[in-house]
């Protein structure tokens, strides 16, 4: 049987947490043959670590055959200790009164450290996705503290924004979600992203065509993927937690496993593809193979695409400003 692999992760009392850790420990993430390690960090507060400990009991309580060790931290030097993976979820929300510059610098402070800690003591393979908001901004302060590992190891996660995308697709056309191929999110994970179906198929039939709608795709598909957060939490009175974390696994069993030749959307550091400024960490189509991704290159760019790229890498180049004095 194979050696367990090391997954770290942070926020892991949180609600994303909780949705998260059950379908790690049971095979949804890594594989059904894959043993797994659980390095779970909390905030040092009392009650953050005490409600790890609850979670706990319960990843005990399920008796699942894939997991080989668990372990509460609150410290990301320890937490982080040799990991393969880290799923970084835990972040600084926006709390009353608080305004975006303050919410930037309370969340470059933490990934600034988590940053630190895995430059020093995580695998050097290790592969970390950023959850916490703003997932794109944390990711690239996190890779910026991280010198000793390669770039390409730090992503962000842009797959909720790509399964939101696809699922409004399916509804439109009547087709299952599972028979969508090459779409794309370019940008930052945010009501600016672009979600982009000019490439899609099913069934080996263009998307654009089957809904041959400009107008819905400005008036309807983009606004309701790009605020379908915020309506989440006008239903629920709590954000998006479920679909959270499958977009996580989803993003990281993808990355792992590979997507035979199938599209997904990473937030990746920029080579300067599609003309975005290298390192900025950005929404791109990719494939996967051997643990690696690859951009999806050469695709045309129109003038609405374009406009829309500019719009997201705009917002995302302001958030980097907003954080270079502390990096
Ligand atoms: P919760 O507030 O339920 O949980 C967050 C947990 O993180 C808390 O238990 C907190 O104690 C812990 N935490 C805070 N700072 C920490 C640190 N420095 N080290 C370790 N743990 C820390 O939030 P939840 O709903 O789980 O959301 C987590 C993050 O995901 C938020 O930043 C949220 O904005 C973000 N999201 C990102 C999405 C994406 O697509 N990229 C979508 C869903 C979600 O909104």
């Amino acid at each position: 049987s194979k050696k367990p692999v090391r997954v770290a992760v942070t926020g892991a009392a949180g609600q994303i947490g909780y949705a998260l850790l059950f379908r790690i420990a049971s095979g949804e993430m890594l594989g059904k043959d894959q043993p797994v390690i659980l390095q779970l960090l909390e905030i040092p507060d009392e009650k953050a670590q005490k409600a790890l400990k609850g979670v706990m009991m319960e990843l005990d309580d399920c008796a699942f055959p894939l997991l080989a060790g668990m372990e509460a931290h609150g410290d990301a030097m320890t937490a982080f200790k040799d990991t393969d993976y880290a799923l970084l979820v835990g972040a600084r929300p926006r709390g009353p009164g608080m305004e975006r510059k303050d919410l930037l610098a309370a969340n470059a402070q933490i990934f600034t450290a988590q940053g630190k800690a895995l430059d020093k003591v995580a695998s050097r393979n290790v592969k970390v996705l950023v959850v916490g908001n703003p997932a794109n901004t944390n990711a690239y302060i996190a890779m910026k503290s991280a010198p000793s590992l390669p770039r390409e190891n730090f992503t962000a996660m842009l797959r909720l924004d790509h399964n939101r995308a696809a699922s409004q697709i399916a509804a439109k056309t009547g087709k299952p979600v599972s028979s969508i191929e090459k779409l794309a999110v370019w940008g930052n994970h945010s009501p600016t992203m672009y979600a982009d179906y000019r490439f899609a198929t099913i069934d080996g039939k263009s998307v654009k065509e089957m809904i041959n709608d400009d107008v819905w795709n400005k008036d309807t598909f983009l606004p309701t993927v790009g605020k379908r957060g915020a309506a989440i939490i006008e239903a629920r009175g709590l954000s998006s937690a479920a679909s959270a974390a499958n977009a996580a696994i989803d993003h990281m069993r993808d990355w792992a496993l590979g997507t035979n030749g199938k599209w997904v959307t990473m937030g990746i550091p920029s080579n300067g593809e599609y003309g975005i400024p290298k390192d900025v960490m950005f929404g791109y189509p990719v494939t996967t193979e051997n643990g690696k991704y690859k951009i999806v290159e050469g695709l045309p760019i129109d003038a609405f695409s374009q406009e829309r790229i500019n719009l997201t890498l705009k917002e995302l180049q302001e958030e980097q400003d907003g954080v270079k004095h502390l990096l």
